[in-house]
């Protein structure tokens, strides 16, 4: 064994983004790139020299390269013990929950979420601290200060790898190998250990819900569904859950194999990514209830006949009826959303008389509410959902917590839950249309457009719609204080409606524009109207005061949600 420390300079741009570094596959593939990120995260958190951490993605192209650099330089950097997933594979949730049961110091997930992979895919690596959640903004601004002076990374050379049934000496593809058996060994002074990546989580999640009403409902003459994995990370966790714990038909669970390119994919859980499945279940009302997930298994799109539930909704139905679920029977301390979420369950922790947070997209912002128990569940517009069981959102935890309250209310449907939910809080229309890939001074300066329309806004109207105020999303962190700036254009019309404009902090290509809409409709008689139409004079309002068609030349958003 030799430790060596290479010499190398800074590379520009390794700034974490909304969840953490994610750029195209080649960029990583740069001799030193991924060495250099990770040795700052080395030298920002030295928490982690004599302690536990965790590592594993979610299979894409490159994960296991990775994993096996990331072994040698953790090996080289003092870390005593690193828990990898079987195969390199580990959920974004089930990484946060293996930090958490096995008090590791922190983890490295390598994911790029739900954007596609493979060899011209994207890649990703973001760094959880020892709660489970991903680091604070403050972390991951030392991060980005460090990879701009980095001059040297440390690690170990030549394998030495000691264990019970292995060979004293293997080379670095023979150690890219041995994280596909579950054991332990050594690798320099620290030890490796390779865990059953679903174990942890299965035990976690397992405690919250009521798994002999739920394996009722699966066993249901009539029930219908289905679960898609899109050839992403969450198969080995839906199988274990779904088929071999609660009873579902093998069958129920497609696209189950993780697989390096998503089976050519895009593993972005929505109607516009999950087409067939959707048209099975919303349009051609085949199945009762149907779930997919991304990339890292963090996202969740819930379908049931004739109906795709609004993320947004999604949470204020969970939020409404969490006592239903044995986890939660005793009530929950309040629900935080990104500001970007429709306030459909601000209008449930209203009515539950408890705290409801707006917080900067981004699940990071959840973290310390979550850890000084101020929030029980929180979420996002973006498929995400989730509670204090862990510190990510939690893509079959929230399949779960849905099955589970159909399970508690027999003879209802996903589609009778929500009308009855939208009866008695109001319905909140939403809808978010994405312009991706825009030529990055083109995106800056549409939204430098409606910024700077934001002062005269007030008094103005959107149809019969009156803005109320207009301003750039600032947020003060009520635990630590911590302060986050320029988090996204708002122009609201008091409780009735809200138009939203921000930059993705997710793409990998140009800028992606995203505007949000949401309208509140009280009246039960309208609360079942086309989604586009009732947010149409929102639509209009946001491309003309954005300029974004003019601007960019674009005639129409790439994606609808
Ligand atoms: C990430 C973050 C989420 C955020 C989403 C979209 O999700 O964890 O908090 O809502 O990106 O962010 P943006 O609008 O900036 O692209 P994931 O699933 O990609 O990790």
């Amino acid at each position: 064994m030799s430790l060596r420390e290479v010499a190398i300079a800074p590379f520009e741009g390794q700034k974490p983004g909304t969840s953490g570094l994610r750029k195209k596959v080649t960029v990583f593939q740069q001799p030193g790139y991924l060495e250099a990120f990770v040795q700052a995260v080395f030298d920002t958190a030295p928490e982690l020299q004599g302690g536990t951490l965790v590592l594993g993605g979610d299979g894409r192209f490159f994960n296991r390269e990775a994993i096996a650099t990331i072994l040698r330089l953790a090996a080289a950097n003092g870390i005593d013990r690193v828990l990898v997933g079987q195969r390199g594979i580990l959920s974004t949730p089930a990484a946060s929950a293996v930090i958490r049961r096995h008090r590791a110091r922190g983890g490295l997930v390598l994911s790029a979420s739900h954007n596609p992979g493979g060899p011209d895919g994207d890649f990703g690596i973001k760094y959880n601290i020892a709660n489970g959640g991903p680091a604070p903004e403050a972390v991951t601004e030392a991060i980005f200060k460090r990879t701009q002076t980095i001059g040297r990374y440390r690690i170990l050379d030549a394998m030495d790898v000691k264990g019970v049934t292995m060979p004293s000496s293997v080379s670095e593809r023979m150690l890219d190998q041995w994280i596909d058996q579950v054991g332990e060994y050594r690798l320099g002074g620290m030890t490796v250990q390779v865990i059953d990546p679903v174990e942890d989580y299965a035990a976690v999640v397992g405690a919250l819900f009521d798994f002999d009403a739920i394996r009722r409902l699966i066993a249901r003459p009539g029930f219908r569904f289905r679960f898609d994995a899109m050839h992403a990370v969450t198969g080995p966790y839906a199988r274990r859950l779904l088929v071999d714990m609660l009873g579902a038909p093998a069958t129920s669970v497609i696209n189950a194999e993780p697989k390096e390119d998503f089976g050519g994919g895009h593993p972005d859980p929505n109607p516009a990514h999950a087409p067939e499945l959707y048209q099975a279940v919303v349009v051609d009302g085949t199945l009762d209830f149907a779930a997919a997930s991304d990339g890292d298994g963090d996202r969740n799109m819930i379908l049931g006949k004739g109906i795709a539930v609004s993320p947004s909704d999604s949470l204020a139905v969970l939020a409404a009826n969490a006592t239903l679920v044995p986890g939660y029977a005793r009530g929950i301390s309040g629900v935080a959303r990104s500001m970007p979420t429709s306030r459909a369950s601000d209008a449930v922790a209203a009515a539950l008389k408890v705290e409801s947070f707006e917080t900067p997209t981004g699940w990071k912002f959840f973290g310390t509410l979550l850890d000084a128990g101020r929030i029980t569940l929180c979420g996002e517009e973006s498929y995400g959902t989730s509670s204090d069981h862990v510190r990510e959102k939690d893509g079959l935890w929230a399949v779960l917590f849905w099955l589970n309250l159909l399970a508690a209310k027999p003879g209802e449907t996903v589609l009778s839950i929500l009308q009855a939910h939208w009866r008695r809080f109001g319905r909140h229309y939403y809808s978010r249309h994405d312009y991706e890939a825009v030529d990055a001074k083109q995106a800056a300066a549409a939204l430098d457009r409606l910024r700077a329309a934001l002062p005269g806004l007030p008094g103005e109207k959107i149809g019969a719609l009156a803005i109320t105020a207009a301003d750039d999303f600032a947020y003060r962190d009520p635990v630590d204080g911590s302060e986050s700036r320029g988090q996204g254009l708002r122009v609201i019309c008091g409780e009735q409606a809200r138009v939203i404009a921000r930059l993705s902090g997710t793409g990998t290509e140009g800028a992606t524009v995203r505007l949000y809409f949401e309208l509140f409709e009280s009246d039960p008689a309208r609360q079942n109207d086309d989604v586009q139409s009732r947010l149409q004079p929102l639509i209009d309002f946001a491309e003309v005061r954005t300029g974004l068609r003019e601007i960019t030349g674009r005639t129409a958003p790439d994606v609808i949600t």
